[in-house]
C-alpha cells in the first residue's frame, strides 16, 4: 500500500505532493487506541480536478432541496439555478395537499445590470411574484456568488417581506458558492438557519407513539419511502425527515420528537446536538443502508424507548423481512463473493455502502469522502481537537441554550446510565476508518488524476462515485455505480432496497461488457496518428 501511495504522489510538484500526502492515508485504525490524522475539509489545491461542489449545492441542491411545500428561490444567474433543478434525484410525494414546488425552477435570473446596479429589488419582485401564486407556508432566498460579491442584503428582503406577508415564513441563505471550501459550509448554513427560523413553530404535537426524527436522510431514489416504510410497520412515528420528502410542518415540529436518529453524520449532527441542547432529544447514529444495519438501527431505536411492546414488533418485523432479503443475498454471494469495491461520495455513503457490499462478500478496499470532516473519518472523539482555521471560521455556529418553556429531559439520569451500562450508546459515530481493514487505502477529496491512477493499480470490480466519473472510469474498462444519484435505480436503503442493490451490483460485477473497452487503435497500434519511420 505505502508503494500506491508513492505512486499517487509522484508525478505531484514537490508542495502539492506534502499536501497531498496528508490527506492519503494506509489505514492503520484496526485495533490501535486512536485513528492517525486525516487532512480533511481544506481548500483543494489549485489546479487540481476536485470532485467537490460549492457551499450553494450544498445548501440549496442538498438540504433544502428535497422539501416540496416550500418554495426556494435563487437569488443568482441562471444557470446556478438550472444546476440545481431536479438534479439530485430525491424523490417527493405531494401528500393529501398536493403541495409540491420541486418540480419548480425559481430563479432571479440575475443579469448584468443587476450585479453593477444592485439586484434587491429584483429579488423583492421575485419573491412577491412567488407568494402572490403560490402562497406558500415558506419561501426561502439562497445567495449565490455574485450576491455576495456586490453585497445585496438578501436578509433585509427577507425581513421586510416576512413582516409584511404575516401567513408566509421568508428567511435567506448567505450561502454563496465561495463561502467555504465545499458543500459541507452550505450544509451547515442550511441548517442553522432552518433551527432558528423554522423549528419549533408548530406547537402541537402529532399525533402517535415512540416519536422520533430522522435526520441527514435525503429520499435519493426513494430511499426515505423505503425507511418510512419500515418504521410505520414497527410502529415508530417519523415526526420529521431533514429533509428528504419534508414540509414546512414536519420542520416546525422537531421539537416534539422524543429521539433523533442521525443518518448522515456529515451533512447534520451539530443539529441533532442543538435539539438536544435546547430541547432535551437525545439523539443516536443510525444506518439504514444494509440490510443488517437497518435491523441494527431499529433495535437500537427499539432499546432506547425500552417499551416491550415496540421491541417485541420490530422484531416481529425483521423476522418477516430478513428471509427475503437472506435468500438474495445467498443467491447473489455466489457471484459477488471476494469481489472488490471502492466507494467515495462526498460524505457518509463512502462508510454506509461498505456495509451493503460486506453483505455480498464484497470488501471495499479503496475509500474516502469529498468533503467530510475528519471525525467522519477517525471518530466523533476528535471534535473537540479540531482545528479552526480561516475557512471554517466563516461559518456559523450556533450558540444554542435549554429552551425555558420546551427543554423536557427525555431520559432521567439514571435511565441514561441504565442504558449506557448495558452497552447503549448515545452521540456516538466512530467513522469511517476503523470500519476498514488496515492496509486499506483512505483518499480524502480524491481528484481525477488520482481515481484513474488507483483504478489502475488496483483494478477494482466496481467503482462507486458521482456523475463526474462516471465515464472516465468506464473508459477503463471497470464497472461504474453512481452512489450520488444511484444511476436511475434505487431505492438501496432499508430492506427492499437492499434486495435492490444485490441484483444490480451482482449485474454490473458480472458483466464483461467493460473489459471489451480498448479502441481499435489501442489494440492495433498502427491505426495510431503517430507517424513512424519505416
Ligand atoms: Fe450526506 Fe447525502 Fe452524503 Fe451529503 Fe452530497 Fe448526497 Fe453524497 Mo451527493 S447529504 S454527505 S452533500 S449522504 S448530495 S444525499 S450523495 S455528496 S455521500
Ligand atoms: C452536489 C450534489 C451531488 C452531485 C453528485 C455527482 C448529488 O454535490 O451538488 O457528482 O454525481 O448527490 O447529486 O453530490
Amino acid at each position: 500500500p505505502t508503494d500506491i501511495k508513492d505512486e499517487l504522489l509522484k508525478k505531484y510538484p514537490p508542495k502539492v505532493a506534502r499536501k497531498r500526502a496528508k490527506q492519503i492515508m494506509i489505514n492503520e485504525a484496526v485495533g490501535a487506541d486512536t485513528s492517525p490524522e486525516i487532512v480533511a475539509n481544506v481548500r483543494t489545491i489549485p489546479g487540481i480536478i476536485t470532485m467537490r461542489g460549492c457551499t450553494y449545492a450544498g445548501c440549496k441542491g442538498v438540504i433544502m432541496g428535497p422539501t416540496r411545500d416550500i418554495v426556494n428561490i435563487v437569488h443568482g444567474p441562471i444557470g446556478c439555478s438550472f444546476y440545481a433543478w431536479l438534479t439530485r434525484r430525491n424523490q417527493t410525494d405531494a401528500g393529501k395537499d398536493g403541495e409540491n414546488y420541486i418540480p419548480y425552477c425559481f430563479s432571479t435570473d440575475m443579469q448584468d445590470q443587476d450585479i453593477i446596479f444592485g439586484g434587491e429589488k429584483k429579488l423583492e419582485a421575485a419573491i412577491i411574484e412567488a407568494y402572490e401564486l403560490f402562497h406558500p407556508k415558506g419561501i426561502c432566498i439562497f445567495a449565490t456568488c455574485p450576491v455576495g460579491l456586490i453585497g445585496d442584503d438578501i436578509h433585509a428582503v427577507a425581513r421586510k417581506l416576512s413582516a409584511q406577508y404575516e401567513d408566509c415564513n421568508i428567511f435567506a441563505f448567505s450561502c454563496e458558492g465561495y463561502k467555504g471550501v465545499s458543500q459541507s459550509a452550505g450544509h451547515h448554513i442550511a441548517n442553522n438557519q432552518v433551527f432558528t427560523h423554522l423549528v419549533g413553530e408548530n406547537k402541537k404535537s402529532p399525533e402517535g407513539e415512540y416519536k422520533i426524527n430522522l435526520l441527514g436522510e435525503y429520499n435519493i431514489g426513494g430511499d426515505g419511502f423505503e425507511i418510512d416504510r419500515i418504521f410505520k410497520k414497527c410502529g415508530i412515528t417519523n415526526i420529521s425527515t431533514f429533509s428528504g420528502n419534508s414540509t414546512y410542518d414536519q420542520f416546525a415540529s422537531a421539537q416534539h420528537a422524543d429521539l433523533s436518529c442521525v443518518m448522515c453524520h456529515r451533512s447534520i449532527n451539530y443539529v441533532a446536538d442543538m435539539l438536544e441542547t435546547k430541547y432535551g432529544i437525545p439523539w443516536i447514529k443510525v444506518n439504514f443502508i444494509g440490510a443488517r444495519s437497518t435491523a441494527k438501527s431499529l433495535r437500537k431505536i427499539g432499546e432506547y424507548f425500552g417499551d416491550p411492546k415496540l421491541i417485541k414488533r420490530i422484531n416481529d418485523v425483521i423476522a418477516e423481512e430478513m428471509p427475503e432479503v437472506e435468500a438474495v443475498a445467498e443467491e447473489v454471494r455466489t457471484r459477488t463473493n471476494g469481489k472488490t469495491a471502492m466507494i467515495f461520495v462526498g460524505g457518509s455513503r463512502a462508510h454506509h455502502y461498505q456495509d451493503l457490499f460486506a453483505e455480498m462478500g464484497m470488501k471495499t478496499i479503496s475509500a474516502g469522502y469529498e468533503f467530510a470532516h475528519r471525525d467522519d473519518y477517525e471518530g466523533r472523539e476528535v471534535i473537540p481537537s479540531l482545528k479552526v482555521d480561516s475557512d471554517s471560521r466563516n461559518i456559523e455556529e450556533l450558540t444554542v441554550e435549554a429552551d425555558e418553556k420546551l427543554f423536557k429531559a427525555r431520559k432521567t439520569p439514571d435511565e441514561v446510565k441504565a442504558l449506557e451500562e448495558a452497552g447503549f450508546k448515545f452521540k456516538h459515530y466512530e467513522g469511517l476508518n476503523k470500519d476498514m481493514d488496515n492496509g486499506s487505502i483512505i483518499v480524502d477529496d480524491l481528484n481525477q488524476y488520482e481515481a484513474e491512477k488507483l483504478v489502475e493499480i488496483l483494478k477494482p470490480d466496481v467503482f462507486c462515485a458521482g456523475i463526474k466519473e462516471k465515464f472516465s472510469i468506464q473508459k477503463l474498462g471497470v464497472p461504474m455505480k453512481q452512489l450520488h444519484s444511484y444511476d436511475s435505480g434505487g431505492p438501496y436503503a432499508g430492506f427492499k432496497g437492499a434486495v435492490n442493490f444485490y441484483k444490480e451490483i451482482d449485474r454490473l460485477v458480472g458483466s464483461k461488457v467493460w473489459s471489451y473497452m480498448k479502441a481499435p487503435w489501442q489494440k492495433n497500434p498502427e491505426l495510431t496518428a503517430t507517424f513512424v519511420w519505416e
